[in-house]
């Protein structure tokens, strides 16, 4: 039923981008053992996984949600705001032709994926630097006719917005307060992360169940006390190159 696509962790992911963590040494080995865990978690809940061709020349490739906004109608091939990781997207689009209609954001959009929060038939897009209001015009533009609204949400002090908010079940946001108001998602229950875990507001879902990081302990009893049923990964090397869960896979629905 879900299909998921990934890349392994690429040599250069040691000269990656960074915007609000300093530089700290990565454990190539140890980065690349924890992905092969995230694939196994990935399949454990049911999903398809598929690898994109390797990058080893690209940094940031393992975070292939960053080049792609995928619907059930079609896929948005982004225009990433960091100009060292636009290359990423051909290989992206070149795997999602075979699922998806494809549209792409034209010059002088930027958008990465990881700033775009599907809740229902709406887009939010955190406009916190990578992202900018001409590509939330376009996105727009490609959804509408499909019955998706989009709206702009400011982000500040993390990189995308779904390092700030991510939906933890059916109508429960797990949000960090200090990075983005809860109250630009009307109709949505909130559980704020535990205030020592500043990262801890991405959660990824996968059919019934949910991948978390087990460097979030605290958020996670939270979101165990709410209910919600998580996969622990090990991602501490990813996010010393400030990923985070989501960013590490793009996942959709199989067509039927
Ligand atoms: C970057 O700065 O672009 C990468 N080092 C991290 C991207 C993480 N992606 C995501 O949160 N969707």
């Amino acid at each position: 039923m879900w299909i998921a696509f990934t890349r392994e962790v690429s040599p250069s992911i040691t000269r990656c981008e960074l915007t609000h963590q300093a530089r700290s040494p990565i454990d190539l080995a140890l980065a690349r053992a924890q992905h092969r865990a995230y694939v196994e978690a990935l399949v454990a809940l049911g999903a398809e996984v598929r690898a994109l061709p390797p990058a080893p020349e690209l940094p940031d490739a393992v975070f292939v949600e960053d080049g792609a906004v995928v619907l059930d109608e079609l896929a948005v091939i982004t225009r990433p705001g960091a100009a060292s990781r636009r290359a990423e997207t051909e290989s992206i689009a070149a795997a999602l032709a075979s699922e998806r209609p494809l549209a792409f954001l034209r010059e002088p959009a930027t958008l990465d994926g990881g700033d775009v929060l599907r809740l229902g038939r709406t887009l939010y897009v955190g406009l916190g630097g990578r992202s900018n209001e001409v590509a939330l015009e376009q996105l727009a533009a490609l959804v509408s006719p499909h019955g998706y609204d989009v709206v702009g949400v400011p982000v500040r002090g993390c990189l995308h917005l779904k390092s700030a908010v991510t939906e933890a079940a059916t109508g429960l946001l797990l949000v960090h307060p200090a990075c983005v108001d809860p109250a630009c998602f009307p109709g949505f229950r909130a559980l704020e992360v535990d205030p020592s875990e500043p990262a801890a507001a991405n959660v990824l879902r996968v059919g019934e169940g949910a991948i978390y990081s087990t460097s979030h302990p605290r958020t996670r009893e939270r979101l165990e006390r709410a209910g919600v049923r998580l996969r622990p990964v090990d991602a501490s090397e990813v996010e010393k190159a400030e990923g985070a869960v989501t960013c590490c896979s793009l996942v959709l629905r199989a067509r039927a």
